[in-house]
């Protein structure tokens, strides 16, 4: 009938029609679309029920209660948000406005780190969707929502099937009024390695296009030059340039000189030179104990004009204790999550915040009613997420040992699990220690962390100690990243690399000491441009040329997922994971008005190939698709 209906269409009788005749003509083709996108959605279904989602046991499904959506939000009227004066004044405009801010300004982490630090960087669009516009309505009082960045782009394209640019154009619809923070690896972009200068301007320049408002900037060495250029390519966009210190030691532990308050005080004067809008101190392992956070923040503000935001994660359970010391002496903006999704490796809660201070000085002006009923929400849905719990539920301060980033925590332990060395996790916590200093004691967050990590796996998984290392070193086949670390590719550590143990590494390879970009030549975007092209068939748009440049396999892999399997984000978290059994069915809105309605009759038994024949039912058609299961 589809087909007649074409055929028999003046246009197409005509023998004129071209390929607009699908655009001027649609209701024609909606039918073979609904049909293709229903197909495939089942496809994918059909795979997760057979063959399960990877890191989730399929022999048990586990049910869940819809969660909590509030219904009673309270709305401010006539409120004017950060995000307000950024678009009518600017990022200085914005600047003033802190500086006349009494209360303590909170930037709400749900969306990036704090479920990137308790759950493997896996949570969903959809899940985000449901909660993004009632918190921006809600919580109109925030500085910011950090959403974007950090380990979410990489994760939602390898792991979710999911476009991480789509993630970010959903929520900058549904939070207008709300500044939209991400993380920025400088030269390192959303990536592992780094990038020549103008990947990195093209990134930035889009990322802002789509709906950024604030970068916060790092460099995984504290290495000045590695930021330089990202600050002035924030600046040039007309966005707010938060340059990030990351801190680690102890300043107030006179046995570990080299990360002093001078040092910080000296970082925070160069970028401010450099043109930052906003420091931040990016706590990421949660190492600044409360007195500590007094003396430097104080320090910091007698240091520098500019306001200053604080990062910390909550793994020794002191987080509000230095937020609250911080508080105190004067910084301008902490970072937040949810109370659900707060604690342990995450960071510090909203909710517990706001009493710890309230009925005193700066007390955050947030309505905490309106934070309670977001909450409910979040502790429904974070038990979607169980299975990527990294087990840490309680405070734990080994961290001032290991140091171990909070974002880093739950990726190390998947990837010891992955290579059967789960059992050694305090080993490795441990040997982590060792290498930090065995390396001379070096900031340690994404990619350097990272590098910390693979050696002390590869150290454990191979029984190595570090005197091993110096006697036998020269016959040791070290990890890529270790290597590559001490050629000089992620830049210079603070007090440079120990002379002996990157001889016995680079076995005889080049280092250099020059920054990584400036030795790297411009990328063709062009040409990049034509290669993918070729490879996925059709002209892709600039972000999918970033996206191919930061992580080339992973984004083909991914286009070949939506070839097979459509936009999967459509569907509900429990049947993303667990897929759906014999008997059920689920809803897929596709679109305003248009939803498949899915139900599975019966799983075959699978051929002596292993093929299985599953039957649904597709709004009412009897559908069969074939799964090959790999058990
Ligand atoms: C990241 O780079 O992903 C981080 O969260 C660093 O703390
Ligand atoms: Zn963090």
């Amino acid at each position: 009938p589809f087909l007649h209906k074409v055929i028999a269409h003046p246009e197409f009788q005509s023998g004129e029609a071209k390929t607009t005749f699908i655009d001027n003509t649609p209701q024609l083709f909606e039918f073979p679309k609904l049909r293709d996108r229903g197909n495939k959605t089942m496809k994918y279904i059909g795979e997760v029920t057979v063959n399960g989602f990877p890191g989730i046991d399929k022999t048990t499904k586990r049910y869940f209660e819809p969660p909590r959506i509030p219904t009673d939000i309270e709305l401010r009227e006539d409120y004017v948000t950060a995000k307000n004066i950024l678009d009518k004044d600017g990022a200085k405009g914005v600047v003033e406005w802190i500086k006349k801010q009494e209360n303590v300004l909170l930037t709400d982490t749900t969306f990036r780190d704090a479920h990137q630090s308790l759950l493997a960087t896996r949570v969903r669009t959809q899940d985000f969707k449901e909660i993004a516009r009632l918190t921006g309505e809600g919580l109109p009082e925030l500085f910011s929502s950090e959403m974007w960045g950090g380990a979410t782009f990489d994760v939602a394209y390898r792991f979710l099937n999911e476009d991480p640019w789509e993630r970010l154009r959903k929520i900058r619809k549904l939070m207008p009024n709300t500044l939209l923070q991400m993380l920025f690896r400088g030269s390192n972009a959303v990536g592992y390695q780094n990038y020549s200068d103008n990947v990195i301007e093209e990134f930035i320049q889009e990322s802002a296009r789509q709906g950024i408002d604030v970068f916060r900037i790092f460099d995984s060495l504290n290495w000045l030059p590695q930021m330089e250029k990202s600050i002035l390519a924030v600046r040039d966009t007309g966005k707010i340039a938060e340059a990030a210190i990351c801190y680690t030691g102890d300043i107030n532990d006179p046995s570990r000189p080299k990360y002093s308050v001078d040092y910080y005080k000296n970082m925070a004067k160069e970028l401010e030179k450099m043109g930052a809008h906003i420091i931040a101190i990016k706590d990421m392992a949660g190492l600044l104990k409360p007195q500590a956070a007094y003396r430097l923040i104080s320090e910091l503000k007698a240091t520098t004009d500019l306001p200053i935001h604080l990062h910390t994660h909550d793994t020794s359970g002191n987080g509000i204790i230095t937020y609250s010391a911080a508080t105190k002496a004067g910084v301008d903006i902490v970072d937040v999550a949810t109370s659900a999704m707060s604690g342990a490796t995450s960071q510090p809660s909203m909710s517990s915040l706001y009493y710890a201070l309230v009925n005193g000085d700066r007390t955050p002006d947030i309505n905490i009613d309106n934070t309670q009923k977001i909450n409910h929400y979040w502790e429904d849905v974070r038990m979607y997420y169980q299975p990527f719990e990294n087990g840490l539920n309680a405070p734990q301060t080994e961290v001032y040992m290991h140091e171990m980033p909070g974002g880093q925590y739950s990726n190390l332990q998947q990837q010891a699990k992955a290579v059967g060395l789960g059992h050694k996790w305090d080993d490795i916590k441990k040997m982590y220690h060792t290498v930090n200093l065995m390396f001379g004691d070096i900031v340690k967050v994404t990619p350097s962390s990272k590098v910390v990590g693979d050696m002390a796996l590869f150290m454990v998984q191979n029984e190595l100690t570090e005197e091993d290392i110096f006697a036998n070193g020269e016959e040791l086949s070290f990890p890529e990243s270790v290597v590559t670390f001490f050629q000089g590719d992620l830049g210079q550590p603070v007090g440079g690399f120990p002379k002996e143990l990157q001889r016995i590494i680079l076995k005889g390879r080049p280092a250099f000491t020059e920054r990584p970009g400036s030795l790297a030549a411009p990328v063709n975007m062009e040409k990049v441009k034509a290669e993918l092209a070729e490879l996925v068939g059709y002209e892709p748009k600039l972000e999918e040329v970033l996206s191919y440049l930061m992580y080339p396999q992973v984004f083909l892999d991914y286009r070949t997922s939506y070839q097979n399997f459509g936009d999967v984000t459509l569907l509900d978290t429990p049947t993303f994971f667990q897929g759906i059994r014999q008997g059920e069915s689920v809803e897929v809105q596709i679109e305003k008005g248009k939803t498949l309605i899915i139900r599975l009759d019966e799983v075959g038994d699978p051929d002596i190939e292993g093929n299985r024949v599953l039957f649904f039912n597709l709004n009412g058609q009897r559908r069969e698709v074939v799964i090959k299961d790999t058990s």
